[in-house]
């Protein structure tokens, strides 16, 4: 009796199964990487001008676009006062060099490290987020974001 409820079971099991559809998103996927602002830190005060922002990205190795071998040479953006919800976790291309509408504020990096020049006073934010190497957001997303002041 004990076998045959476990046989039912298992054909229960397998049924099921096979009716997952194969292409079901998983909405639990572990993000890839962890992207962190270490400067400026949220809610900073910093002199405006020359604003060096640094950060850090575990798991994975930055790749500059330029000498990428394959779409897993992973490298980030920044957005400095760039409304970033186009791209972040989209399949939208962040545009790259005569493209970019705004170098200066919309960067390509496969550094850990950057100066924005010509930070005005006031409340700013910047968001960071890892991208393929074809430039769209990996996903699910891989981003930080600060607010800081400059004064
Ligand atoms: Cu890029």
């Amino acid at each position: 009796m004990l076998l045959r409820v476990t046989g039912l079971l298992t054909v229960a099991v397998m049924i099921a199964a096979c009716a997952q559809p194969a292409a079901s998103p998983t909405p639990t996927v572990k993000p890839l990487a962890v992207i962190t602002i270490t400067s400026p830190k949220n809610g900073d005060t910093v002199p405006a001008g020359n604003v060096i922002v640094n950060w850090e990205v575990s798991d994975v190795t930055l790749v500059p676009a330029a000498s990428a071998q394959k779409p897993e040479d992973y490298h980030v953006h920044l957005a400095l006062d760039v409304d970033a919800t186009q791209w972040v976790g989209k399949d939208t291309v962040v545009p790259a060099g005569d493209a970019n509408p705004n170098p200066t504020r919309l960067i390509h990096s496969a550094a850990k490290t950057f100066t924005f020049a010509n930070v005005a006073a006031g409340e700013h934010t910047l968001v960071i987020w890892l991208s393929l190497a074809s430039h769209v957001s990996v996903k699910p997303p891989v981003s930080a974001t600060v607010k800081f002041t400059a004064r």
